[in-house]
């Protein structure tokens, strides 16, 4: 194979030992990489039932084919596993020095399964891997683990590493790299805490071959040259996805105080002019030059990185409005490896729930303090943090009463941070994703929100989930590749397959990529249907309570809620253009024209397939 290096590395940390097996040509074709490498062997190898944190549970971090190469935006890798906060397939994308350093090593994917009696690190070093002690740095957090594995192996490694979130098996924890970068929203932290990793480390000078090597640095080129060219670049420059906060406080689709209002009185200290205003420098994932992460001074001196989805989650959803707070509160977490996104909703929810009484806890809407020490309960999952560092979801079970109708979760992964109240297109998105409720697969709001038909629930709307679905979904998390050229600038996709082929020498149009994209889907819901067994139901793609049952109480859109016979008759439009039944399983057929016939024999063992 040229592109793909055809091999991954299985790291069993209950026996110490490593292997490299290889992967066939038709897997590469028709999963090609990242999340669908994940889900494929996901779906093969790990036995159905098996405990997301304990041994069984196969921790993969998945690059692409052409990740590695001097190709625009291709620094970034999946991490994937069962997830301990869903309980269904969890991913998420992150851009690191490690998916080049991994491929490098002549890898495509590292597979982690097993439990390390003690604290280790993983480290590749071209053909060499070792497992090494990390007692020392058990505890620490991942700003200081960073710089000591740098300090030790070299300023050019790459590094995935967990924070104190993930070694205390918090639901809400990440996987974290380059202090700024952060991926795998369902708990991957707490999966790779749970095999006793801390770290895992890359340094590769292989060369990849690729098909048409020439052609490949051609293309690549002129991508980069392309880049600042387009009319949206310097805005985009300037303050980067933080341009979506105003966008959302005009909607009232901002996540205001656990996602009530929609709107917050104190947007302007806490949207992309304050954080420009704000920034010091500017940070981002290797191969791009259009890099996103403004860095600020926060309030205790330290720099923190912010995107909209943090700002948003850490200020508004929990009522701060000071900027260089949010910031502490954003820099705690990329320190303590928590989601900010499941932190933000996590402190919101617990606000709401001491607001109401259902909780008896010392904390209210804007209160900075009790958000920070909070955030520090939750990552050693003790106090308060041991209830709400499970998620909303299982906190809300425990705390009983109406707490879980301001659990703000699709299938137990917290909702990033675009309140839906009036918007039944991303309300569809988020209760179709495949990890839970992620704007990843398909941010069909900025579409909603202009469409003029923002408040309807027609089969349009399935149609650009689905059509967001494949692009973002498919496409970008299986070559791995940073979507945004794409979806901020108006970067082509056709340029995608043609990357591609000169890396891989296989000819695959945009056609050919939607149809993988819908393998994969299809896949990654039979993992679903698989796990949950006969427990699954149409339900799991419900969006949260709040949105049907509470309407927003004040703003242009006071007493919006969407309505729940319309989205389930949309859900149904959804389901219908998928070929997935009236429960959400893809049907024998569709499995089958999606070259899944024994995968759907082997769901059949499970649930019932149409
Ligand atoms: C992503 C989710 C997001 S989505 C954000 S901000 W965003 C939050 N970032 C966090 C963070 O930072 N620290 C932290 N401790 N937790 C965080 N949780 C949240 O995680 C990120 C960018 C961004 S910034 C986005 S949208 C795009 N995401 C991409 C994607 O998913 N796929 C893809 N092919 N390209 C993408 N490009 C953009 O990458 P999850 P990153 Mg992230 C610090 O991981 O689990 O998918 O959740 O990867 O390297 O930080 O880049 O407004
Ligand atoms: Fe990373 Fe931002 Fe560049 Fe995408 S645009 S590759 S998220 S720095």
């Amino acid at each position: 194979m040229k592109g793909w290096n055809g091999k991954i590395l299985r790291v069993d940390l209950s026996k110490g030992t490593s292997k490299i097996t290889t992967y066939t040509e038709d897997i590469a074709k028709r999963f090609i990489g990242g999340r669908g490498l994940a889900v494929k062997l996901l779906w093969d190898e790990l036995p159905q039932g098996a405990d997301p944190l304990g041994p069984e549970n196969m921790l993969i971090f998945a690059a692409g084919p052409y990740t590695a190469y001097t190709v625009p935006n291709s620094g970034k890798m999946v991490v994937a596993a069962k997830s301990p906060l869903t309980g269904g397939y969890g991913d998420g994308n992150l851009g690191t020095r490690a998916a080049v350093n991994m491929r490098k090593c002549g890898l495509d994917a590292v597979v982690v399964t097993g439990k390390s009696e003690k604290p280790v690190y993983i480290s590749v070093v071209d053909d060499k891997v070792e497992i090494l002690d990390a007692t020392h740095l058990w505890g620490k957090d991942s700003y200081v683990t960073e710089d000591w594995l740098l300090e030790k192996h070299g300023k050019a490694t790459g590094v995935l590493i967990i924070g104190q979130s993930g070694e205390n098996l918090c639901n809400i924890a990440t996987v974290v790299a380059q202090k700024g970068r952060a991926g795998g929203r369902p708990g991957m932290g707490a999966v790779m805490g749970s095999k006793h990793l801390k770290a895992l480390i890359f340094n590769g000078k292989r060369d990849i071959p690729a098909a048409h090597p020439e052609e490949l640095k051609k293309l690549g080129k002129e991508g980069f040259d392309k880049i600042p060219k387009f009319d949206a670049f310097p805005y985009w420059k300037k303050v980067g996805t933080m341009q979506a906060a105003d966008m959302m406080q005009t909607a009232s689709a901002l996540p205001t105080r656990n996602f009530s209002e929609g709107q917050f009185e104190h947007i302007d200290n806490v949207n992309g002019d304050a954080v420009h205003a704000a920034t010091v420098t500017q940070r981002g994932c290797p191969n791009c030059n259009m890099i996103c992460g403004n860095t600020i001074i926060d309030s205790e001196g330290i720099e923190s990185e912010l995107d909209y989805e943090n700002v948003t989650m850490l200020g508004p959803n929990i009522g701060v409005g000071d900027l260089a707070q949010v910031g502490t509160l954003n820099r705690i977490c990329d320190e303590l490896g928590l989601d900010t996104i499941g932190a933000g909703s996590c402190i919101g929810f617990a606000m709401e729930c001491a607001e109401k009484g259902l909780v008896d806890m010392d904390l209210k809407f804007g209160d900075f303090e009790g958000a920070k020490k909070l955030l520090y309960e939750m990552a050693d999952m003790k106090g308060h943090g041991a209830l709400f560092g499970k998620g909303t979801r299982a906190a809300a079970k425990e705390l009983g009463g109406e707490a879980p109708d301001y659990a703000i979760h699709v299938k137990g992964l917290e909702v990033s941070a675009y309140d839906c109240h009036y918007c039944p297109g991303m309300a569809l998105s988020f209760g179709t994703s495949p990890i839970g409720a992620h704007h990843k697969d398909a941010w069909v709001i900025s579409w909603e929100i202009s469409s003029g038909i923002r408040g309807e629930y027609g089969p349009e709307k399935a149609d650009k989930v689905i059509e967001f679905q494949r692009i973002r979904g498919g496409l970008f998390e299986t070559i791995v590749s940073c979507r945004f050229p794409w979806i901020e600038l108006g970067y082509p996709l056709e340029d995608y397959p043609k990357y591609f082929e000169a890396a891989t020498g296989v000819k695959m149009s945009l056609d050919d990529m939607w149809k993988m994209g819908d393998r994969v889907y299809a896949l990654i819901r039979a993992f679903w249907a698989r796990e949950y067994g006969e427990e699954w139901s149409r339900k799991m793609d419900y969006p949260p309570v709040r949105w049907f049952k509470h309407p927003l109480p004040k703003g242009p859109l006071e007493g919006k809620h969407l309505d729940e016979a319309k989205y389930d008759k949309l859900l149904t439009s959804y389901y219908d253009k998928r070929g997935w039944d009236d429960r959400g399983i893809p049907t024998k057929a569709t499995l089958k024209e999606l070259d899944l016939a024994e995968e759907a024999e082997e769901l059949a063992k499970y649930v019932k397939v149409s």
